[in-house]
């Protein structure tokens, strides 16, 4: 981990709803969670049985003419900062809970936490709002921390956003029969920014943002730590999260 400081300006991520960071890891750190996200992943696949709880697949997440070749490919995995030690720190170094904390002016706890890895030919997020698809039974006082450890591009699958799209908390409908997906109509997708980061850069974001991410067209993958923080004061308010794994 490199120790850098990074500049919060807060007033913008009210505004807009997410903030970019510089990278806070080092070549060698980044090579160092790759290969944990690999050793993971392999974990995973080898005792997927035992870990099937935490194991979402590509194939029920891709289109049917997309499913080819993807029978067992890992979309995401999560937790992982109780199978992780490497990941664990990682959720805590304050160079990276630190922006969080500067934003929310206090310190802060681990909330979630997940690797998605959108290998290529990886499946799309539809746009949606995190806390209106999946965490109504909490409080909305987050912010989720991407950290990619692979270039993200458009061709890749980085994440898109609508800023400006969480101001006043809007609760926006799913489309018709689902419970993840914002109707397209409440979505204005011309407002729509891409944002492209190298591995290791990080973007910060409101639990109301509206965002996407595409299929990974490339032949890279796109894979990203995701750590959810909030303040500590609300005490361990997810550690139901854990699963029991099958034994
Ligand atoms: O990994 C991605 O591209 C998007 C993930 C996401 O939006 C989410 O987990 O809420």
């Amino acid at each position: 981990m490199v120790s850098k400081t990074i500049q919060v300006d807060v007033e913008k991520y009210q505004r807009e709803g997410y903030l970019t960071a510089p990278a806070v890891v080092s070549d060698e750190y980044l090579a160092r969670l790759r290969m944990e996200s690999d050793r993971l992943m392999r974990l995973c696949y080898a005792e997927r049985e035992r870990y099937a709880r935490r194991i979402e697949w590509e194939v029920d997440h891709l289109a049917e003419e997309e499913k080819r070749g993807m029978e067992k490919v890992i979309r995401k995995l999560e937790p992982i900062s109780d199978l992780s030690p490497v990941f664990r720190e990682m959720a805590f170094t304050p160079e990276i809970t630190g922006p969080v904390s500067a934003i929310f002016g206090e310190p802060v706890d681990l909330f979630e936490d997940k690797l998605n890895l959108k290998l290529p030919g990886g499946s799309p997020y539809p746009w949606h709002q995190d806390w209106v698809c999946c965490w109504r039974a909490h409080t909305d006082q987050l912010i989720t921390c991407f950290i990619y450890l692979d270039d993200a591009d458009l061709e890749n699958g980085c994440l898109q956003v609508i800023p400006g799209s969480q101001l006043g908390k809007p609760i926006l409908p799913f489309r018709a029969g689902g419970h993840f997906e914002i109707d397209p109509v409440f979505v204005p997708r011309e407002n729509a920014v891409p944002v492209p980061l190298k591995a290791g850069e990080m973007i910060f974001f409101d639990p109301y943002l509206l965002h996407f991410s595409d299929l990974n067209r490339g032949k890279v993958p796109r894979r990203a730590i995701i750590f959810t923080y909030h303040p500590a004061r609300l005490g361990k308010i997810n550690e139901g999260r854990f699963p029991a794994d099958f034994s």
